[in-house]
């Protein structure tokens, strides 16, 4: 539990939005309510910034359809509250008689992250691989996958922007002052519109609040950015506006991509996406000309047609004028997990698998598989058949696919036609209200919780969040409903857990020890790494955080995988111990820590093809781009 200062201020933080600025605030214990809100100072992102929905977080801890019990199903569609045992009981033995029946494969994993929300995925992570789980999906499969596609082709990896240094900022289908997407947005946005000599570029058809303080706001019709990113690109190849050393140095494919682009008739793209000629070759040359450009993408690009190709086109503007790797510009930033690994079940686990090589395809309707996930938009249609390779059950936490996915009606029928469906949250929600078991989680203020949204640059933080209340009775932790659930699959025991759990009285540097020797013995632990070290490494850990254990094999994992940055944070040297101290100092520090500080030139390595030099030519996507 969160030890409040003197006056009573508790930290922690908002779980609106994937910023998860840190909060301080006051709160009455006895009807766990959240009474005062204001800015952290001292975490060091959101650096006491808020904006006014911060001031909602009381409706997240009290919400009228939080759950205090599990729910079971009746046939007439009504539910009645059962006890953990018996749930717990009858999920196992209900997943186990579809898992031999059909396979793992037949049992879809949904969700496992929401804004907020990140640590109890680490676990669904364990139950997953108990149930042999093949197939996952979540929210990132209905707007991000193929970005994640666009950026693995061309740079290996995800890059975010500088906006707070850049000269010239583009945003494409994003409305910053409002959804944010980078720590301190409307502080940054008010310093480029107050500067004469930055500027701000906004695509997007509507004149939102961002569009409203740019510089040139390109207006374009609604589904037309493919046209508009594609003229653009093709003004700085037609009027030579490109940076031609840059690219000679540090890229390939620039002659296959420059000869498509100088055939596009500008003009009649103009036209058609609506924007001004004038206006948009202005845009291009502001962006050639700048010492530093940062652009970003989101929904109004990635929920729409061509979202894929207008990945790539966005990736053109700024790669064909130099705009990477330097300050003020997008910059690969060193993530704490992947979020690409964790989509595809290898980021938690002490045993990694290597990177997935085939093409998979899901199972019905032969939909790719980006990052590990099913695309959302697929999901009723590889339920509602007859196939028999169709999905018969769905496990489901921190979503609500009913309410979030593009067809709700489908959904919803496609959840009433599996054999199971379990329920993971804090809410009676609208997917909750299709299932056949409810499972509740106390909310993210009665447990330690985090998130990996962490894609700042140069100095990265985390923040692990303390608890400000016991769970609402009732409730469970996540990571404590898992291992249960794995228990119950027969997969783990007290034989498992009891050497680790003897070897975590005598301190963080024997447990890594025994952890270490354990896993190569007993290939239980490695496998459900989460599991154990909830079990095992969480009862030595203060009052009520004993969810965050996951995340000691979160940090040896990321301590190994990025020592240099990890070492400019104070995490270097040996690498168990730096492991240790930063899983120590996440426990220590309740407004959070920076666990990377990088380099502008760490941008290049990063970039993991040939000579570290970015890649501008995507075939894949040139017949698309021809159609246009
Ligand atoms: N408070 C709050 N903040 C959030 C979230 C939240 O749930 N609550 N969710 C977070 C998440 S998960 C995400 S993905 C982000 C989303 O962040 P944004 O993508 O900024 O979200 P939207 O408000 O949907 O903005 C999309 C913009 O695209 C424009 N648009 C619509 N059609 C088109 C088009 O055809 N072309 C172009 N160029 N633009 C178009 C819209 O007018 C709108 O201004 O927000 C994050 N921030
Ligand atoms: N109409 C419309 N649909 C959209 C969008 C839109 O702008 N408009 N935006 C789209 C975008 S960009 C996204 S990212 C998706 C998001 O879609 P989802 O990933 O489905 O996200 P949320 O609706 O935020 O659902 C998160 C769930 O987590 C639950 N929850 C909260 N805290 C906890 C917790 O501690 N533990 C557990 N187990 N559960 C918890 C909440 O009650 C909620 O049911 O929605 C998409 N769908
Ligand atoms: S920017 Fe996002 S995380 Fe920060 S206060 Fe606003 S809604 Fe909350
Ligand atoms: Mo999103």
């Amino acid at each position: 539990m969160h030890t409040p200062d003197s006056d009573g201020w508790h930290k922690t933080a908002c779980i609106i939005c994937a910023l998860n600025c840190g909060l301080e605030v006051q709160t009455d214990g006895k009807d766990r309510r959240i009474t005062k809100i204001r800015g952290d100072k001292a975490h060091p992102i959101s650096q006491g910034y808020v904006c006014e929905k911060s001031q909602r977080m009381d409706y997240y801890q009290n919400g009228a359809d939080r759950l205090s019990s599990p729910m079971r199903r009746r046939p007439d569609g009504s539910y009645e509250a059962i006890d953990w045992d018996t749930a717990i009981r009858e999920i196992a033995q209900k997943f186990t008689a579809i898992r031999d029946t059909h396979g793992g494969e037949s049992i879809l994993y949904f969700g496992g992250a929401n804004q907020g929300s990140h640590l109890g995925g680490t676990y669904g992570d364990s139950t997953q691989k108990a149930l042999g789980v093949q197939y996952r999906s979540n929210a990132l499969a209905q707007e991000k996958t193929g970005e994640f596609w666009v950026a693995g082709k061309m740079l290996t990896t995800g890059a975010h922007g500088d906006f707070e240094h850049c000269e010239v900022a583009v945003f494409v289908g994003k409305n910053p002052w409002h959804s944010h997407g980078f720590a301190r947005s409307r502080v940054i946005l008010r310093d480029i519109q107050k500067d004469p000599n930055r500027s701000l570029i906004v695509i997007d058809p509507r004149r939102s609040e961002t569009a409203e303080m740019a510089d040139i706001h390109l207006q374009v019709k609604p589904g037309t950015d493919a046209w508009c990113l594609a003229a653009l690109a093709a003004i700085l190849v037609q009027e030579d506006l490109v940076a031609h050393p840059w690219l000679a140095e540090h890229t390939t494919g620039f002659a296959e991509i420059s000869a498509v682009l100088r055939s596009i008739p500008v003009t009649r793209y103009a036209v058609f996406c609506g924007v001004d000629e004038t206006l948009l070759r202005q845009a291009a040359r502001r962006i050639a000309q700048a010492r530093s450009v940062s652009m970003m993408e989101d929904l109004g690009l990635q929920m729409n047609v061509h979202s894929t190709l207008g990945s790539y086109l966005q990736r053109l503007a700024w790669l064909l004028t130099g705009h990477y790797g330097r300050p003020g510009t997008n910059n690969a930033f060193v993530p704490f997990l992947s979020l690409a690994k964790a989509s595809k079940g290898e980021g938690f686990s002490a045993s990694q698998r290597p990177a997935q090589r085939v093409e998979r395809r899901s199972p019905v309707a032969g939909a790719k598989i980006i990052i590990g996930l099913i695309p959302c938009n697929v999901i009723p249609e590889e339920i509602l058949t007859d196939h028999p390779k169709r999905y018969r059950a769905m496990l489901i936490e921190c979503g609500n696919p009913v309410h979030s996915l593009a067809d709700s009606q489908r959904m919803r029928a496609a959840l009433r036609a599996l054999e199971l469906s379990v329920v993971i949250d804090v809410a009676m929600t609208e997917t909750a209200r299709e299932a056949d078991y409810v499972l509740p989680a106390c909310s993210q203020f009665e447990k330690p919780d985090a998130t990996f949204f962490n894609l700042e640059f140069p100095r990265n933080g985390f923040h692990l969040r303390q608890p400000l209340f016991e769970p609402r009775p009732g409730t469970l932790p996540e990571a404590e409903i898992h291992a249960r659930l794995v228990e119950a699959l027969g997969e783990l025991s007290e034989h498992d857990y009891a050497p680790l759990r003897r070897a975590a009285k005598l301190g963080r540097l024997a447990y890594s020890l025994a952890f270490a020797w354990h896993s190569k013995r007993n290939r239980k632990i490695a496998r459900y790494a989460a599991i154990v070290l909830y079990r095992t490494l969480g009862p030595s850990l203060p009052p009520g955080m004993a969810p965050a254990a996951s995340l000691w094999g979160i940090a040896q994992i990321y301590v190994r995988s990025q020592p240099t940055a990890a070492a400019r944070a104070g995490f270097g040297g040996n690498a168990v111990r730096a492991g240790n101290r930063l899983f120590d100092a996440i426990l220590n520090s309740p407004s959070g820590l920076i666990f990377a500080v990088s380099d502008h030139a760490d941008s290049w390595p990063a970039v993991r093809l040939p000579d570290h030099r970015i890649n501008l030519w995507l075939p894949e996507l040139l017949p698309e781009l021809q159609k246009l």
